[in-house]
């Protein structure tokens, strides 16, 4: 489900938040099992956080790069997470992890799917900040043709049930500005992970 503006109320806020998880678990590229760097770099927040390395995909409540705990997910952002699911008919949906990515011009996020949390009927909310993206939404196959869906400052999307382990993905990241953003888009994904 497609939430228009669902976080636009509250998004300085958010911005806010994001800049001092920022601070403590700052931004990286991760590199792929295959030794591949992301292009979208990334950082959590919340209980774990999803990492990535030369061992695979991952939840760790550990920050590898601080050797600390992922910053507390603030309760605005786990609350946003939360309304977002339930307006979607998720009604129980208590968020652990938030993983942030942060996309600039050129950086994309081929088809996958999420596929690392313990229990598949929690749904996936996304939120996006910032520039415009092109969504990928494809089917459970990899070679489901994708339809491309514009996301902008403020969308939510909320996927679960028989949509949960669909692949999707971000398109490449075209140069924009937005004045909250600069020329990045932010996208949070909240998810339980345990
Ligand atoms: O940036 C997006 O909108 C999607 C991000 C995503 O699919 C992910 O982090 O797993
Ligand atoms: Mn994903």
């Amino acid at each position: 489900m497609l939430l228009c503006g669902f976080a636009c109320p509250g998004d300085t806020a958010i911005i806010r938040a994001i800049k001092s998880i920022a601070r403590r678990s700052p931004f990286r590229n991760m590199t792929t099992r295959g030794g591949h760097t992301m292009s979208a770099a990334m950082t959590n927040c919340g209980h774990c956080g999803w990492v990535s390395d030369a061992r695979g995909y991952r939840y760790e409540t550990i920050d590898p790069l601080t050797g600390k705990s992922w910053p507390d997910m603030p309760g605005m952002l786990a609350r946003l997470g939360h309304r977002a699911a339930a307006a979607a008919g998720f009604t129980d949906f208590h968020p652990d992890a938030c993983l942030i990515n942060r996309y600039v011009s050129g950086s994309r996020m081929s088809l996958h799917q999420d596929r690392d949390e313990a229990d598949f009927d929690q749904p996936i909310v996304s939120v996006s900040l910032g520039i415009p993206a092109t969504f990928l939404w494809g089917g459970l196959k990899r070679r489901d043709r994708p339809e491309k869906i514009t996301l902008v400052h403020g969308d939510v999307v909320v996927w679960g049930g028989p949509d949960r382990l669909r692949y999707h993905g971000i398109a490449t990241v075209k140069d924009d500005r937005h004045p909250l953003t600069d020329h990045a888009r932010i996208n949070l994904t909240f998810r339980k992970a345990h």
